[in-house]
């Protein structure tokens, strides 16, 4: 495990997200979106859209990020674990 595991642990259930170099604590996920009695998941929403953050492993540590714009597009990201960088994954437009 590396510092930026030890990071989460420090402020307890909070969701961390690495973005470009830089760390940001999101707060505690509200939402449970696979039904395992684990939240892992929390939205924001601004005036870009919406972003919904999830940490699909329960590390306390953002792995997929979808951006859904005002006109419905969306953007998923995921974060490549081998290749430390965040990859993206789909696009496409909801409705
Ligand atoms: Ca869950
Ligand atoms: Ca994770």
């Amino acid at each position: 495990m590396d510092d930026l595991t030890n990071v989460g642990d420090e402020i307890g259930g909070h969701l961390i997200w690495h973005d470009d170099g830089r760390v940001w604590d999101l707060g505690p996920p509200l939402v449970d979106t696979d039904n395992d009695g684990i939240p892992d998941t929390l939205t924001r929403s601004g005036p870009d859209g919406l972003e919904i953050f999830t940490d699909t492993d329960h590390d306390g540590e953002i792995d997929k990020v979808i951006a859904i714009g005002p006109d419905g597009s969306y953007e998923s990201t995921t974060w490549d674990d081998a290749n430390r960088q965040w990859r993206a994954t789909d696009t496409g437009r909801l409705g």
